[in-house]
Parts: C-alpha cells; structure tokens; sequence
C-alpha cells in the first residue's frame, strides 16, 4: 500500500499487474523469487521488491507533491520507518493474528504496539505530520501499518486518548489519495490488456 501511495503521490505512471498471494505468477516469481509483493520492474529491467524502496525510486524520480524534501527530511523518514519495519510490525502482526502466537494474549501484543503509537501521538501533538507540518514519505510509509492494526478492532483504537494520532489517521483514511489507490483490481492474467497505474 505504501508503493501504491508514492507512486500516485509521485505522479508517475506505472502498469499495474494484480497478484493474487495464492497464485503467484511465474513471471513475478522469475524476477523476485522471495515471492512477495510489491514488486517493481523498470524499463531497463532493474527490478524493486522492498516497499519502501519503491517509495523511494518513486519519489525521486518525480516529486510531484513535494513530500520527499532534503537529505535530512529523508533520513529523518527512513528512522522511522525503519522503527516501524522493525518493532511496530512484529508486534502488529502478532496482535493481528495472535492465535498464531498463543504463548501471549491479543492484548498483550497490543500493549506492546502502543508504545509506537504513544510516540507518533506525542510527535503529532507537536505538528501536523511525522516530520513537520507538511506531508511526507514518513507518512505515507507507516500510515497502511497504523490502518492495519486500527481495524483490528477499531472500536477499541477509537477510544484510545491518541487523539492526535486520531487525527492524523482520519486524515489519510478520508483523504482523496488513499480512495484512489483502493479501487479493486482483477487479478492479472498473462494475454491481459496493460492496465494504468
Ligand atoms: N518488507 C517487504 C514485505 C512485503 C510483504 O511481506 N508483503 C506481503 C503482502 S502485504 C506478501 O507479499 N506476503 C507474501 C505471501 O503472503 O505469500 C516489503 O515491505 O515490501
């Protein structure tokens, strides 16, 4: 999702093939055997599998918004999502399926994901987004992690005193961006016609 968000934020175009996880294509196989998506292939044949590396071609090959900004904004943005990728998600992914992980319960698992979710609040009690009034990769990089784990049981995240993360969070969820990267597409087939990003 965090691709998808750059690569429409960018501008660029890009041909979109859908991939069902359960029928991964050979030819998706045949260029990133690691098997997950997203996966990108450029004109010279360069390929991309890691998210948030796709965030960062996008945006540097065209910054249409202007979210991507200095050196320093860039390395202020890859911190975070790297806390992200590396803490918040493994506690996510155990809330999120916690009867995978019976040795702790759901709540356990979410407990542990708040003390992210307590630093963005405090960092969005300051300003308006991650990393200073004005949007940028930082946000969209985390925001698909935060939607996830909201709606694992959003009546409880609702009610949480994180009303600056609240905020933000509604932000993206109602904002033009996130609906126009959300329309449903048919899995690709090979003979199909190239569908526009
Ligand atoms: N670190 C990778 C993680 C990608 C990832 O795990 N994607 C999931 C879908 S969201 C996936 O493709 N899983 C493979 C599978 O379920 O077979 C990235 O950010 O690109």
């Amino acid at each position: 999702m965090r691709a998808r968000l750059a690569i429409k934020q960018s501008g660029i175009k890009v041909v979109l093939r859908e991939v069902v996880l359960r029928n991964k294509p050979a030819s998706m196989l045949s260029i990133s055997p690691k098997g997950t998506v997203p996966v990108l292939q450029l004109a010279n044949g360069d390929v991309i599998d890691e998210s948030w590396d796709i965030v960062h071609w996008a945006t540097s090959e065209h910054d249409a918004n202007n979210i991507r900004g200095d050196l320093k904004r860039v390395s202020e943005a890859n911190q975070w999502v790297l806390k992200n990728d590396n803490e918040f998600k493994q506690h996510l992914d155990h809330y999120k399926y916690a009867d995978r992980f019976p040795e702790f319960s759901a709540e356990h698992y979410r407990t542990q994901a708040e003390t992210f979710l307590s630093l963005l609040n405090q960092r969005l009690a300051q300003q308006a987004f991650l990393l200073d009034d004005q949007p940028s990769i930082a946000d969209i990089g985390i925001f698909p992690f935060i939607r996830q784990f909201a709606h694992v049981d959003i009546e409880w995240f609702r009610q949480t005193p994180y009303e600056h993360l609240h905020r933000w969070f509604d932000y993206y969820l109602s904002s033009e961006l996130f609906t126009s990267i959300m329309s449903k597409y048919p899995a690709w087939e090979e003979g199909q016609d190239k569908l526009l990003f």
